[in-house]
């Protein structure tokens, strides 16, 4: 085995939600990592060799293997460094819970907000709709609890913590206030970014705005 071989490696990019993830999920774990930011108009050959079907970041290297989607990767990590900081419950039931929200972030967050931020006229509009109807799901489950895992950070609250440094600009580009329509999950961002392996694993929400706006200009928008 060669050095990288035995090295924990992250092939991502500073501001993806779903690299972000798998970050969160580390630093809660105290795993210490390579992060290879990478340029996706010029993806690495270790990302091509790693991702074959999908291309995409993120991708954990992990005793030289890779492991692939964000929520699996986040699966993964809770389960090879399972004697700290437990993401997923033990209970089944419980553990079936926390993947259907997971999922449906991916599901209804996600899609709704490509369309905020790249949509035009009606298919803009759905979108903030849709986002603010996926939050308001979201705000519900969180209910009075500090953390979606309960008094504990855990698995739901990783997959939507990578949205926490993108909500500005959802709400600069969406002309609207999440904490108007959510203030539990809004609470509950600002008690995360309290923990400093959520705070170092975040993207500048500044910098991501900047982003979208050049990401928006080269577009047309
Ligand atoms: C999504 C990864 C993804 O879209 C996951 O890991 O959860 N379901 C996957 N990654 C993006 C960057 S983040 O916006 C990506 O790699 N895009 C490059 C491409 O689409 O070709």
């Amino acid at each position: 085995m060669g050095d990288d071989d035995r090295k924990v490696i992250l092939l991502g990019t500073v501001h993806s939600m779903f690299a972000i993830r798998v970050r969160v999920a580390l630093a809660e774990k105290g795993v210490d990592y390579e992060f290879r930011e990478e340029d996706l108009s010029n993806r690495s050959p270790l990302l091509l060799k790693s991702n074959p079907i999908h291309k995409k970041i993120p991708v954990l290297i992990h005793n030289g293997k890779p492991v692939c989607e964000s929520l699996i990767i986040v699966e993964y990590i809770d389960e090879v460094w399972k004697d700290k900081s437990p993401l997923l419950p033990s209970d089944p039931y419980q553990r079936s819970q926390a993947r259907f929200w997971a999922d449906l972030i991916d599901k209804k967050v996600y899609p709704s907000t490509r369309k905020l931020l790249v949509g035009k006229g009606e298919e803009y509009e759905a979108g903030k709709k849709e986002f603010i109807e996926a939050l308001k799901l979201l705000e519900e489950q969180l209910g009075d609890k500090p953390y979606f895992g309960g008094d504990q950070l855990g698995f739901v609250d990783v997959a939507l913590l990578a949205y926490q440094c993108w909500f500005q600009t959802y709400e600069t580009l969406g002309n609207l206030s999440i904490e108007e329509h959510c203030p539990n999950l809004v609470a509950w961002g600002k008690r995360c970014m309290e923990r400093d392996t959520v705070a170092k694993s975040l993207a500048d929400p500044n910098d991501i705005y900047e982003l979208v706006l050049s990401f928006r200009n080269n577009l047309g928008l």
